[in-house]
């Protein structure tokens, strides 16, 4: 459908924020609705760490999804600016998708964010309902409906699809009159490059253990499309030697680890052969850096 054609009398479009405290499924959730993994999920809280918008039109409807950082209260710059970049997520929707974690309950985190939300304007969503019994589920809508009145509520599993087309038929209905943001084809406000460093932050999450993925920041540096591959060249950024050394591996083996596995996420993205080239450098202090965090979209 041409963009003319997007913008007639009856065409729908709205801003959906998807928030909610860390490792909620947010992330987890705009990649089953849009069908595709765009934003980075993974099994550390705090993974997410800007606001990406993931578009998806349907019929004369488009929903600008934006998936947002999970909202806690560690101090520090870095965490500043994650939950800023939520809290404006949040403001600006149409209609707020509010995660809550069956397996979790409802939290103080989840109390608290609460009162910055109205009940007409959220859709509260229990999610990670395939973990959990019926028994569970019950006596949590119930406490939702006390802290949220006439909150509409959700239960589903984003992991596993289950509940999740019901959802998107409720945001459907309730975005505004009025023209598409964006292009039909258009599915993300990301650029490739922010994408390709996302993904290589992903292995890094996913191949380091404990702290170390909250001390590493990627940029990438160079983005060449070649006749038949694609150079890339990315740096990793630490907080210290120590945690150098631990990026890089004995012998090199673990960053050869994260950039073989990176290579692959990064060439189903791009749908073409990838040559990546990976870089650590030791930037002190990075997360309290606001020039830095500038780059990084923060
Ligand atoms: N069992 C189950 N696990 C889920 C579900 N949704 C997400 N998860 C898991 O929960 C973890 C966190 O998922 P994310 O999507 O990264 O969560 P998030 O809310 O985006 O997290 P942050 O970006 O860190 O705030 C991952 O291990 C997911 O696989 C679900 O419906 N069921
Ligand atoms: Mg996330």
């Amino acid at each position: 459908m041409s963009e003319q054609e997007s913008s007639t009398a009856q065409s729908r479009a709205g801003f959906v924020a998807i928030a909610g405290a860390p490792n909620v499924g947010k992330s987890t959730l705009l990649n089953h609705i849009l069908g595709h993994s765009l934003s980075i999920a993974t099994p550390k809280p705090q993974t997410t760490r800007s606001r990406i918008l993931g578009v998806e039109t349907i019929g004369n409807t488009q929903i600008v999804f934006c998936d947002t950082p999970g909202i806690h209260h560690e101090s520090g710059l870095l965490h500043q600016r994650m939950n800023a970049e939520a809290r404006s997520g949040v403001r600006e929707a149409d209609v707020v998708c509010w995660l809550i974690d069956a397996t979790r309950g409802l939290r103080r985190i989840d109390r608290e964010e609460a009162s910055n939300l109205t009940a007409e304007r959220t859709i509260v969503v229990i999610n990670k309902c395939d973990v959990v019994k019926k028994p569970v589920v019950l006596p949590l809508i119930q406490s939702i409906s006390a802290l949220l009145p006439g909150a509409e509520i959700v239960p589903l599993s984003a992991l596993r699809g289950e509940g999740v087309e019901h959802l998107v038929a409720l945001l459907l209905a309730r975005m505004p009159e009025g023209p598409w943001f964006y292009d039909a084809d258009q599915v993300t406000d990301q650029t490739e490059r922010a994408l390709v460093a996302e993904l290589v932050r992903e292995q890094l999450f996913l191949q380091l253990d404990d702290e170390l993925p909250y001390r590493v920041a990627v940029l990438v540096d160079e983005f060449r499309d070649l006749a038949n591959h694609t150079s890339i060249s990315a740096t990793i950024y630490t907080d210290s030697e120590s945690t150098k050394r631990i990026i890089v591996g004995k012998g090199g083996t673990r960053i050869k680890s994260v950039g073989i596995a990176a290579r692959q996420t990064i060439e189903k993205l791009l749908d073409r052969r990838v040559f990546l080239e990976l870089f650590v450098k030791v930037k002190p202090g990075w997360q309290e850096d606001p020039r830095f965090l500038k780059e990084m979209g923060l």
